[in-house]
């Protein structure tokens, strides 16, 4: 069974684009509902931790150092089948393929720089609100 919750990080770019109220509000329209939300920014240790199954490919180095770059948001999404819908609302992982009207593609600027993260299975979602939220459970 697919579960409601999932996790989503507003990327350093976006950020500093100045787009945070807008993806905010276009997670909203969404019918995402925020159950928490941090404004923060990562430490190197962090961001390797967090994109540690990544840290085989040849982007990962780029990736530590881009999410550490500035300020992000991190937030905990509720909806019925929230990682798959959030998924299909963000578009493609490269902002050049992502569907007409999502967010990736009205927000991103590059496959490194695509606006936002969201988790891709119900237990990574889990795994990475724990990751910023450490009574998790409170927002479920
Ligand atoms: P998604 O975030 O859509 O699940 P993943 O898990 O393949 O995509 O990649 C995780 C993150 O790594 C992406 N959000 C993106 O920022 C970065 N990334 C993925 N592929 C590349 C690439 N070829 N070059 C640079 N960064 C990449």
């Amino acid at each position: 069974m697919s579960g409601n919750t999932t996790f989503t990080m507003i990327k350093p770019k976006a950020v500093a684009d100045g787009n945070l109220g807008n993806i905010i509000a276009k997670i909203i329209v969404g019918n995402f509902k925020i159950k928490a939300l941090k404004y923060t920014r990562l430490t190197k240790e962090q961001a390797m931790k967090f994109y540690s199954v990544h840290s085989e490919r040849p982007f990962y180095n780029d990736l530590v150092k881009f999410m550490t770059s500035g300020p992000i948001i991190a937030a905990i999404l509720e909806k019925e089948n929230a990682v798959d819908e959030y998924r299909n609302y963000i578009g493609a992982t490269n902002p050049a393929e992502a569907a007409k009207g999502t967010i990736r593609a009205l927000y991103g600027t590059s496959i490194e720089a695509n606006a936002v993260h969201g988790s891709d299975s119900d237990e990574n979602a889990i795994i990475e609100g724990s990751f910023f939220f450490s009574e998790f459970e409170r927002f479920l």
